[in-house]
């Protein structure tokens, strides 16, 4: 039997919907087990990889480093056709990046003699996190390899987890040879995220992780950021669809479907002012659920989906800003309405015809996303992320004696006469023995 809440919005009790959008994210429940491996690959290093590569893939590795033949070999595997679709998806997340690349230096004169400016500055090294488990993400290698090297990070390194005969996904590896990665290491889960963030005998530390992953994975992230920085919590994959009349309910269903499939805690909604479409639409996403591929996984995560029914267009977008989506459907006749009124949301899909897995493998946008409500306060990922900021001046003597009298007054007031004499220095001022 599969639950899928089906209510009028106005009918949510406080409680239920505190439920619908506060989902837990387990982060707290494995913090323990997590340090305890994290310290371990941290004093132990390579000998700590190897005892957990075994604990928990199952496999004792010789090596975790991909070689070349291994590449080799797993480019002749997949075929000329998979490789070119590969190659098809990699070039439109390029693009779409690089339109995302600011001016990397520029200058603007604020008052004569005052010239300030900005330069951006790519990180020297990104350790990407590609999961494997339930289903391997060669696609997830291309969203977070490609921005990397479009912001210009110097050296960019994967971290996948190793399948039970010790070899990885034949096209996870063609995607990173497809992105540029320089190496690829067979390490997954806690172990991969300690050896990015400490650096083992095998493996070089980097600046920072990006990627998304279990609980476990998302946990380590979190509790390596005091030696390196990380993207954002990425767990499991949410919908939010705001539907109206003009919908198709097949199509809307299948989406459900598509998210479903994804994990036992992934969330699919929808919100629609409209009872038809919802009536239809849970009707389709019941029968879809018996026939789909993954019927089983699907039956679970759908107990975490929603049909609500709303009074009006304003009332979807009010809890749709509330649960912060890591991707929202917008399929409704005026588009620019809702748009305009989005807040929190990862990814946006406008129109019957723009599926999230279009941007899962393909359109060109990143699907690495803030998951949990953190859209609330991070964006996904994006050329920024590789980037940082470092704020130029270029100040002359008249340009500096237009704030002198500002900068003198406030660092007096601060009790920093040393700030303001450094100032008085540049007008004949030489402070007293
Ligand atoms: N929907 C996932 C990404 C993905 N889907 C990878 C298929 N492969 C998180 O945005
Ligand atoms: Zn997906």
């Amino acid at each position: 039997m599969i639950i899928m809440l089906f209510k009028k919005l106005s009918d949510v009790s406080e409680a239920e919907m505190q439920r619908l959008i506060s989902r837990g994210s387990g982060l707290a429940d494995v913090g323990d087990t997590v340090s305890a491996v994290l310290s371990d690959v941290r004093m132990k290093g390579d000998a700590a990889l190897r005892e957990y590569t075994k604990k928990f893939d199952k496999v004792e590795l010789a090596n975790f480093e991909v070689s070349e033949e291994e590449f080799e070999k797993a480019l002749s595997e997949i075929g000329s056709e998979l490789l070119g679709h590969l190659r098809i998806a990699a070039e439109n997340i390029r693009a779409f990046h690089r339109a995302q690349m600011p001016e990397t230096t520029w200058f603007m004169e604020l008052q004569p003699g005052v010239v300030l400016g900005q330069k951006a500055t790519p990180l020297e090294s990104v350790g990407a996190y590609a999961p494997g488990g339930r289903a391997s993400y060669p696609s997830t290698v291309l969203m977070t390899v490609i921005p990397a090297r479009v912001a210009g990070v110097e050296q960019v390194i994967v971290c996948t987890p190793p399948r039970a005969d010790g070899s990885v996904h034949p096209l996870t590896l063609a995607a990173a040879k497809v992105a540029g990665a320089d190496k690829v290491f067979k390490l997954g889960g806690v172990q991969a995220i300690g050896a990015m963030a400490y650096g083992t005998e095998t493996v070089p530390r980097v600046d920072k992780i990006v990627g998304p992953g279990n609980v476990f994975v998302t946990s380590a992230k979190m509790q390596v950021r005091d030696i390196a920085e990380i993207d954002f919590p990425a767990g499991p994959s949410e919908v939010l669809i705001i539907a109206d009349e003009s919908a198709d309910a097949a199509m809307a269903a299948s989406d459900i479907i598509a998210q479903a499939e994804h994990d036992p805690n992934a969330v699919s909604m929808l919100v629609t002012t409209s009872e038809t479409l919802a009536e239809e639409v849970e009707q389709e996403v019941l029968a879809q659920a018996e026939s789909t591929a993954r019927s089983e996984i699907v039956k679970i995560s759908l107990e975490n989906a929603a049909v609500l029914i709303a009074d009006s267009l304003d009332q979807c977008i009010d809890f749709s800003n509330k649960f912060a989506p890591e991707h929202l459907e917008i399929m409704v006749e005026d588009s620019d309405f809702v748009l305009g009124r989005i807040k929190n949301a990862g990814s946006i899909f406008i129109g019957n015809y723009a599926p999230v897995p279009v941007g899962d493998y393909a359109s060109g946008t990143n699907h690495v996303l803030p998951t949990a409500g953190y859209a609330k306060i991070y964006s996904g990922l994006n050329i920024n992320h590789f980037l940082k900021y470092s704020s130029i001046q270029k100040i002359s003597k008249s340009g500096l004696e237009s704030l002198k009298e500002t900068v003198i007054a406030l660092a007096e007031e601060e009790g920093l006469k040393a700030h303001a004499d450094s100032i008085r220095a540049r007008f004949g001022y030489r402070p007293s023995k």
